[in-house]
């Protein structure tokens, strides 16, 4: 499968502004931000897009949000809220072919999908 950025981030290749890290996932400040905080969630394991998640990977879905929800919880987001985001593919507007969630918080974020 192709090495994306995002592996070259996960193997040290390239910097990142890294705030979350453990054996499966790890987080990092999106370099374009489009929220006052905007952390992409991104597992280790090599998986395109949604498309691609295989059965046995579902667990992994769940542990990119509940990382996501525990960063925004430990930055004090939890009340007012934030979005969590994953693009699949062009129509999706997915840009790096390695899943990822984004998180975006901090400021109250405009309605979509009307
Ligand atoms: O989102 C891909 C996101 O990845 C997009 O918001 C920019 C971000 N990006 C791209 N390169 C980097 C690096 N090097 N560091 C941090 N963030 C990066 P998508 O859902 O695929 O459109």
């Amino acid at each position: 499968m192709a090495e994306t950025i995002f592996h070259k981030i996960i193997n040290r290749e390239i910097p990142a502004d890294i705030v979350y890290e453990d054996d499966d996932l790890i987080a990092f400040r999106d370099i374009a931000p489009q929220a006052p905080v905007h952390v992409l969630f991104v597992p280790k394991a090599t998986v395109a897009t949604l498309n691609d998640v295989e059965a046995g990977q579902a667990e992994l879905l769940g542990r990119l949000a509940v990382a996501a929800a525990r960063y925004a919880k430990a930055q004090g987001f939890a009340e007012d809220g934030y979005r969590i985001v994953m693009n699949c593919n062009g129509h999706g507007g997915q840009t790096v072919f390695q899943i990822h969630l984004h998180l975006l918080a901090g400021a109250p974020l405009g309605h979509f999908g009307t």
